[in-house]
C-alpha cells in the first residue's frame, strides 16, 4: 500500500517533470493560474518587481544612447569617448540611427512571436538539449542542469555558416527562414561596425575583425509569456553573454535589467533602438577594461514578451586572449586564453548562472606568473 503510493508520487513527480521540459507556453497554454513550485525562486533570488521600479526610477538612470549617424562625421572622436565610458561604466548602450529599417525589425519579432503561437507538435520537433545543434527550441536557462526553472522559452539558430546551418531552421512560419536570414545579415553588419568603432576606442589594431567573418553567430529568440506571479520567478536569471557583443532587439514590453551600482536597472525599450553589451571575450580581449555585466529578465503578470539575442564572437576553435597592446605592466594580464569551443564544454557541464565562466578564466596570482614565464 504505501509502496503504491510511492510509486503513484513518484509517476506523477515524472509527469510533472516531463510537462515543465515541454516550455513555459506549453505550459500557460495548459490554464494554469499559479507559479508552480519548479519556478518558484528561493526569497533572495527573487525580483521583488515593485520595489526596485521605485528604486530605479527615483534615481533615474538611463543607458547611455550612442548615435550611430555620428560616427560618420567629425564627431566621430566624441562618439568613440562616449563609446568607451559606456562600455568600461555600464558594459551596456543603446545604438539608435543603426540603419536596420524598422520594419526589418518588427518582421522578426513577428515572426519570432508566430513560431511560439504555433502548436506545441510543431515546436516539439526543434527541441534539442544539444548545445551545438543547429536549431534549438528549448526552455528555462540550461533545461538539464537548473533546479528552479526560469519563466522563458527560446528558438536558438545558429546562423553561420549560414548555408549549411538554414536547412535545419524551421520550415515554418513559412517565412521564418528568410526573415531570420536576412535580419542575422543585418545584424552581423551592425556588429561589425560597432567593432570597428569598438578597437578604434580600444586603440588597438583592428586586423582581427577580419576573422569575424567567419565568426560564431547565435540568435536567440526569446518568448516570456505573461505569468500569474511575476514576483516569484525571472524570465532569465542574473548572466552574462560569452561572446564579444549582444546585439539585442526587444519589442514594446520592458523586462531587461542591468546590474549598476549595485541596482537592477530596468531597461526601457527606445523605439528603433538596439540594447548592445559586452560579453566575456570582448572583457577577456580588452584585459578587463570594458566590462561584461549581468543582466537578468522579469516577467510580467499581462504581457508576453518577445526578444531577440544576436550573440557574436570569433570562430569557435580560436582563442580569445588579453590584446597585448592592454597588457604592461600597470595592467598585467587578467584572463585566461579561452574560445567558445570550451564555452559550450562549461555550459553542459555547470550552472552557467552569474559569471562563472568568466570568473572561471580569471587569472589568479600563481596562474598570472606561471603565464608569463
Ligand atoms: O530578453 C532580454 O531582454 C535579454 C535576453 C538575454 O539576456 C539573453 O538572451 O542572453
Amino acid at each position: 500500500m504505501v509502496m503504491d503510493l510511492v510509486m503513484e508520487g513518484k509517476k506523477e513527480e515524472e509527469s510533472l517533470e516531463s510537462k515543465y521540459m515541454k516550455g513555459v507556453r506549453h505550459l500557460c497554454e495548459s490554464g494554469i493560474t499559479r507559479v508552480p513550485g519548479k519556478y518558484i525562486l528561493p526569497v533572495p533570488e527573487r525580483p521583488q518587481v515593485m520595489g526596485e521600479e521605485r528604486r530605479t526610477s527615483s534615481l533615474n538612470l538611463k543607458l547611455p544612447v550612442i548615435d550611430l549617424a555620428r560616427l560618420h562625421t567629425a564627431d566621430r572622436p566624441q562618439v568613440l569617448k562616449s563609446l568607451a565610458k559606456a562600455c568600461e561604466e555600464y558594459g551596456f548602450f543603446q545604438v539608435v540611427n543603426h540603419n536596420i529599417p524598422c520594419n526589418a525589425t518588427r518582421r522578426i519579432i513577428g515572426v519570432g512571436r508566430r513560431f511560439f503561437e504555433m502548436p506545441f507538435e510543431e515546436r516539439a520537433k526543434y527541441m534539442s538539449t544539444d548545445v551545438r545543434s543547429p536549431v534549438r527550441y528549448g526552455t528555462s536557462f540550461n533545461q538539464c542542469r537548473d533546479g528552479v526553472f526560469c519563466w522563458r522559452d527560446f528558438l536558438k539558430l545558429s546562423c553561420h555558416p549560414m548555408e549549411s546551418v538554414l536547412p535545419y531552421w524551421p520550415s515554418s512560419p513559412m517565412d521564418l527562414r528568410e526573415e531570420a536570414m536576412s535580419y542575422a545579415m543585418q545584424a552581423k553588419s551592425l556588429f561589425l561596425v560597432l567593432m570597428g568603432a569598438i578597437f578604434e576606442s580600444l586603440g588597438v589594431d583592428a586586423s582581427i575583425l577580419r576573422e569575424f567573418d567567419d565568426g560564431s553567430h547565435l540568435m536567440v529568440v526569446n518568448c516570456y509569456p505573461a505569468c500569474p506571479e511575476p514576483n516569484l520567478t525571472l524570465g532569465m536569471p542574473p548572466h552574462s553573454d560569452y561572446g564579444f557583443l549582444t546585439i539585442l532587439l526587444q519589442d514594446d514590453v520592458e523586462g531587461l535589467q542591468v546590474q549598476s551600482g549595485g541596482e537592477w536597472i530596468t531597461v526601457e525599450p527606445v523605439p528603433n533602438s538596439f540594447v548592445i553589451n559586452i560579453g566575456d571575450h570582448l572583457e577577456i580581449f580588452s584585459n578587463g577594461r570594458y566590462k561584461s555585466v549581468l543582466h537578468r529578465v522579469l516577467v510580467n503578470s499581462s504581457k508576453s514578451r518577445i526578444s531577440v539575442a544576436s550573440l557574436h564572437s570569433l570562430p569557435p576553435e580560436r582563442m580569445v586572449s588579453p590584446s597585448p597592446e592592454l597588457v604592461n605592466e600597470e595592467n598585467p594580464r587578467m584572463y585566461e586564453d579561452t574560445n567558445f569551443a570550451a564555452f559550450l564544454d562549461y555550459m553542459s557541464s555547470s550552472e552557467t548562472k552569474n559569471k562563472n565562466f568568466l570568473e572561471s578564466r580569471k587569472l589568479t596570482q600563481g596562474k598570472e606568473q606561471a603565464k608569463s614565464q
